[in-house]
């Protein structure tokens, strides 16, 4: 899922695109808030999901930060959960602690808040947990 292509609110602040040949699809957006906010009180990224096979997923996210280091996500409105990044440099990396839990044929909503001013992203992917696939490169 491309985080440009995700439905996109502005509450206390915006994502803004960036514009590059070296991210996913030619575009990232870039966390412009203040500081830090809030679960629920940030800009959030929102994509509707739907699952082949149930089971728990994992989040990836091609993320880096340039200030502040982390987002909340959240499966259908549930609790928000802190990702902590702790790198400059664009990457792969896996949510901490974090799964979530898809039902086959059925719509899910998937959502990103911001948390930390300078946070940057890309891609996001979900993969089944059990699943030895790990995201790579530009595109995972
Ligand atoms: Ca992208």
């Amino acid at each position: 899922m491309e985080a440009e292509s995700a439905d996109r609110t502005s509450l206390n602040g915006s994502w803004q695109e960036l514009s590059s040949s070296s991210y996913s699809s030619s575009k990232a957006l870039s966390l412009k808030i203040s500081g830090r906010l809030d679960y629920g009180s940030s800009p959030s990224l929102t994509w509707k999901v739907k699952a082949l096979h149930s089971g728990n997923y994992k989040v990836w996210a091609r993320i880096r930060n340039t200030g502040g280091n982390s987002v909340y996500s959240n499966l259908d409105g549930d609790n928000g959960y802190q990702y902590f990044d702790s790198s400059s440099t664009w990457g792969w990396r896996v949510f901490y602690n974090r799964s979530v839990k898809l039902t086959a044929g059925g719509e899910h909503t998937f959502q990103i808040w911001g948390r930390d001013a300078g946070v940057e992203v890309d891609k996001v992917m979900l993969v089944p947990e059990g699943s030895s696939y790990t995201p790579s490169g530009v595109d995972g």
